[in-house]
């Protein structure tokens, strides 16, 4: 019994979403299930969105805002045992690379086990090479594995759901 569910717990990703409400965090995870744009009314708190992959569960936690609004976000219930911590910001708004720092600091705490990523969110609004440097400095000082070069609106995922699966 304990095998199977072993196995079975195996078989989920759990992923968390946050940075700065409003950077694209709801958008580009229905943007992707659904393959069109679907642009979100800025959401308080937590959504879930889950998908399959390869037979993978990826099971997404979707955490908006600065993370001292929201206490309930650093309870461990929610975070115990996330996987993957998708760092998101918005690239036309370098200021939402601040948030990120307090979201490590939550992340240290609660799941020091994940993987973080970092994901530019709305590339389609600045020019990629300007971007790309900020980014590479952004990630260096988050500690983040790779980073992701999204839009939503142009619907490039960067292979980043798809790649999900590969750092669990
Ligand atoms: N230009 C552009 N705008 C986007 C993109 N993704 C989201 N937006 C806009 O940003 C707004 C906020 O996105 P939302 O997903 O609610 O942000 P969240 O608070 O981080 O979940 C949306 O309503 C869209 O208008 C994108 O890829 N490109
Ligand atoms: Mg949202």
């Amino acid at each position: 019994m304990e095998h199977i569910l072993s196995l079975l717990k195996r078989r989920i990703i759990k992923v968390l979403f946050c940075g700065d409400s409003g950077v694209g965090k709801t958008t580009l995870i229905e943007s992707y299930k659904n393959m069109q744009f679907i642009p979100q009314r800025t959401t308080i708190g937590v959504n879930f969105a889950t998908f399959t992959n390869k037979g993978y569960k990826v099971l997404i936690i979707d955490a908006a805002g600065q993370p001292r609004f929201f206490p309930i976000i650093r309870r461990m219930s929610i975070l115990k045992g996330v996987d993957i911590a998708c760092l998101c910001f918005d690239a036309s708004r370098p200021e939402t690379l601040e948030v990120l720092m307090l979201w490590k600091e939550v992340i240290d705490i609660w799941c020091p086990q994940a993987k973080l990523l970092l994901v530019a969110c709305k590339c389609d609004l600045v020019p990629m090479d300007e971007l790309i440097n900020m980014a590479e400095r952004a990630a260096a000082r988050l500690g983040c594995i790779k980073i992701y070069y999204t839009s939503a609106k142009e619907l490039k995922f960067d292979n980043l759901f798809e790649e999900l699966i590969k750092f669990r």
